[in-house]
């Protein structure tokens, strides 16, 4: 069995119960097992600015999925909650993202998927909610606790529980 890291975003409809729905459909309990989850964060949009707030949170999970057969697991969970990667520009508008942050301490770059996911440190919206739930988890020599609290964390909000 293998921990991963997992991030879970979005911006259009009602996001909060998108990344419920995702959550569960992900975690089947048999070859993924939810080991942890943070809190939903609100965030300013990132990259492409112009568009509406996102929703943010992070998930740890016991996997006996492969890396690559956990990144499919998840691209099939957008897709079957409405993601339209065809209608979509990149960083711009969607109803949920999915991504896989980290593999135990697997280091993997292939193509459409490198670990530990290579923007991670760029983005505050991904460190706040990573250090919530696994502060030691040390990704290339940095404890996630102390990343974020490096990073700007202008424009994140925690939400409470709905
Ligand atoms: N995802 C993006 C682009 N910008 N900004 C925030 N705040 N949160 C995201 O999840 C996000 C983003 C593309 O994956
Ligand atoms: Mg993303
Ligand atoms: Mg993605």
């Amino acid at each position: 069995m293998a921990e991963a890291l997992i991030g879970l975003g979005g911006n259009l409809g009602d996001v909060r119960a998108t990344i419920a729905r995702a959550v569960v459909m992900l975690c089947d309990g048999a070859t993924v097992r939810l080991l942890a989850r943070s809190s939903d964060y609100r965030t300013e949009p990132w990259g492409v600015t112009e568009q509406p707030d996102f929703v943010n949170c992070c998930i740890a999970v016991e996997t006996a999925l492969t890396p690559r057969a956990l990144l499919t697991r998840g691209l099939d969970v957008e897709r079957r909650l409405g993601r339209d990667r065809m209608a979509a520009p990149r960083f711009g508008p969607r109803t949920i993202d999915i991504d896989l942050l980290a593999y135990d301490d697997v280091a993997i770059e292939e193509p459409g998927l490198t670990l530990p996911h290579p923007h991670l440190f760029e983005r505050a919206f991904v460190l706040v909610p990573l250090a919530e739930i696994r502060p030691d988890w040390v990704i290339s020599g940095h404890r996630l606790q102390e990343a974020a609290e490096k990073a700007d964390r202008s424009g994140i909000e925690r939400l409470d529980r709905t």
